[in-house]
């Protein structure tokens, strides 16, 4: 056994209550080394030697690594725990707080003092049933010609966009097509910014107390809420509180006053006066982007100031959350009292922050439920659209992301295949696939990543018109107007977004069940996952190859009930004896159930 792999720290992720009363613990240790994994624990006040060894479980495996986990119940929620792994050759190790030994009482132990309710990250109960899709207000649709800005751009979804384009889409036109929305089968919107802004993204806000008239008002948004809701679809609004557009009327009166604003502590300026060209001498977002001052969220004046933001809109207009933009680079104390902000306005709003990269540190119950996961995307980019990995690294990248997270921060995360910063994922598979041009391959590979976010935890999110087969480059090409003309939308790959999301609606263990890797069958490219919720099991299994793939393999539904399995993408029934036998189709998927 390799005890230089053996990893645990009495802490997030490795453990975290799930409960008042209930702790979560992961143990990580070589691939292929741990046979059994136990983990050992009572009251931390009873005498030593006491314990009953729990048997843990492989949940999750890398290239490197496998993960297991356990949940320790406690009635006095204060835990002493060890582990004792075993390999295959009866060999016997200890891990405690010292570290790794063959002599228990040289291990040490862990101690968890007591389990606090508060740091028990709760999730609101809708969170685990819905399914986001992300508007980009300007372009999903016109619905009031008369508040269009000057110059707007005729709505043309095979044009080119400028970063300076309008197209004139609208609060109201989101509130027309609501219906549209709930047939898709959504239950969530998330608009980027809405309030007042000179550009056409809105992320350089001028007022944040205001919708952009451009968009509408406070009533159109009240609607626009109002009749989501009615429907079933919450609303979630884009909070920029890493920088301010530059006509924000704080920042306007520092550049006037400079040293004697009452204002200049809220941003970070490098000198008096502050000047904005030819090269600005403040902290702006990205790279010297002078339109972008970047706000100083430890300012105890401008914190309460934007938490009074925060707390209004839901207030006013029964928001149900906020996604935050570029999440990382505000302090962290802010968000903290942001969270406690808008929990109380609103006990069940979500929290998704948006960040990049490993987002541990705002993931532990304090700060956001989840985030954009584009770590997540990567590994669906590289596995489905350019096959630049198989599916044993794909499998391990999944695994390695769960393990990063807690079970709640897994559960909130906006699962995405591209976004208003991205290219489109469509034009991805394009632009990786077949030199042949394959049309077909092409958007067999989008479903599969389509049906792979449906089954997989984590919220599944859409990028308005890829559902209907929109292309797109990188901002600004992938911020076409909304193709709706139904003869240019692609009705197959809408027909089986509807139909993957009814899935996902349908079966309870695609949205609260465990995940287990069932199958890695590298060499035919198939990928079996398991989902479980304790009372309902399904196994979905992806083909990602152009061949098709028989699959021979033990059945994931034990001895099962009856005789049949039905695999619901298809209706097609198979036998059932323990062992399955199935074909699946080049690029071609199917999801078992028991019935
Ligand atoms: C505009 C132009 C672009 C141009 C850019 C540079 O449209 O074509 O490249 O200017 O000057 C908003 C607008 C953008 C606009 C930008 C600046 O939507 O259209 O770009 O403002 O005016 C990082 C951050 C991440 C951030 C991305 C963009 O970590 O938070 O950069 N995303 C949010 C929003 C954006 C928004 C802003 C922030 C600003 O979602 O829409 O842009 O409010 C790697 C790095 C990431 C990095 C990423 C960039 O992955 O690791 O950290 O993200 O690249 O894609
Ligand atoms: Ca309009």
């Amino acid at each position: 056994m390799n005890w230089e792999a053996i990893y645990h720290i009495d802490d997030v992720p490795y453990a975290f209550p799930v409960r008042p009363d209930a702790v979560k613990v992961r143990i990580r240790a070589k691939r292929g080394d741990v046979r059994k994994a136990n983990v050992l624990h009572s009251d931390r006040y009873v005498a030593y030697r006491n314990e009953m060894p729990q048997e843990l479980e492989l949940v999750a495996s890398t290239a490197s690594h496998d993960y297991f986990e356990g949940v320790i119940v406690t009635e006095t929620k204060r835990i002493r725990y060890v582990f004792q792994l075993e390999d295959g050759e009866g060999n016997s190790v200890w891990f405690g707080e010292l570290g790794a030994s063959p002599n228990r009482d040289m291990a040490g132990v862990f101690n968890i003092p007591y389990v606090s309710p508060s740091e028990v990250h709760e999730l609101p109960e809708w969170v685990y049933d819905a399914v986001v899709y992300q508007i980009f207000p300007d372009r999903f649709r016109n619905g009031d010609e008369s508040n269009d800005p000057p110059g707007t751009e005729p709505w043309t979804p095979d044009a080119s966009p400028s970063a300076q384009s309008y197209y004139g889409g609208d609060l109201a036109g989101i509130t027309e097509k609501l219906p549209y929305l709930q047939e898709l089968g959504i239950n969530l919107l998330y608009l980027t910014p809405v309030f007042v802004s000179p550009s056409t993204h809105k992320y350089d806000t001028t007022d944040y107390l205001a919708i952009d008239p451009h968009f509408g008002d406070i009533g159109q948004l009240k609607a626009l809420v109002d009749e989501a809701h009615m429907r079933g679809i919450r609303v979630m609004l884009d909070a920029v509180f890493n920088h301010s557009g530059n006509q924000f009327f704080a920042f306007r009166d520092v550049v006037e006053k400079g040293e004697a604003s009452r204002y200049k502590e809220w941003f970070f300026a490098e000198r008096f006066p502050v000047v904005e060209s030819p090269v600005p001498n403040y902290v702006t977002f990205g790279n010297a982007i002078a339109t972008m001052p970047k706000l100083n969220t430890a300012n105890e004046e401008l914190k309460q100031y934007l938490l009074d933001v925060a707390a209004y809109w839901i207030r006013e207009t029964g928001i149900d959350g906020w996604r935050l933009d570029v999440a990382n680079e505000v302090d962290r104390t802010f968000w903290r009292d942001f969270r406690r902000a808008v929990k109380s306005e609103k006990p069940d709003a979500l929290i998704v922050g948006e960040i990049m990269h490993h987002s541990g540190p705002w993931l532990r119950g304090d700060q956001f439920d989840g985030v954009m996961n584009y770590m997540l995307r990567t590994a669906m980019v590289d596995f489905f659209a350019k096959t630049s990995i198989g599916v044993r690294e794909f499998s391990g990248r999944l695994s390695m992301i769960r393990m990063m997270y807690t079970d709640a921060a897994n559960a909130a995360m906006f699962n995405l295949i591209g976004s208003h910063d991205t290219e489109r994922f469509m034009t991805m598979c394009e632009r990786h696939g077949f030199g042949w041009g394959e049309e077909k391959a092409v958007k067999e590979k989008m479903m599969l990543a389509v049906f792979f976010q449906m089954i997989y935890p984590g919220i599944p999110q859409i990028y308005y018109g890829d559902e209907v087969g929109m292309r797109g480059g990188e901002d600004p090409e992938c911020r076409r107007p909304m193709l709706w003309q139904e003869e240019q939308q692609d009705g197959e790959l809408l027909a089986f977004y509807r139909k993957v999301i009814a899935l996902r609606r349908q079966y309870a263990a695609l949205r609260r069940g465990k995940v287990r890797v069932w199958l890695e069958e590298e060499s035919l490219g198939v990928l079996g996952i398991v989902r479980d919720d304790g009372t309902q099991r399904v196994a979905a299994l992806i083909n990602n190859s152009p061949l098709e793939a028989v699959v021979s393999a033990g059945s994931p539904f034990g001895s099962g009930p009856s005789g049949f399995i039905l695999d619901a993408m298809s209706g097609v029934r198979y036998p059932h004896e323990g062992r399955l036998q199935l074909s699946l189709p080049p690029y071609g998927c199917a999801l078992l159930c028991e019935e």
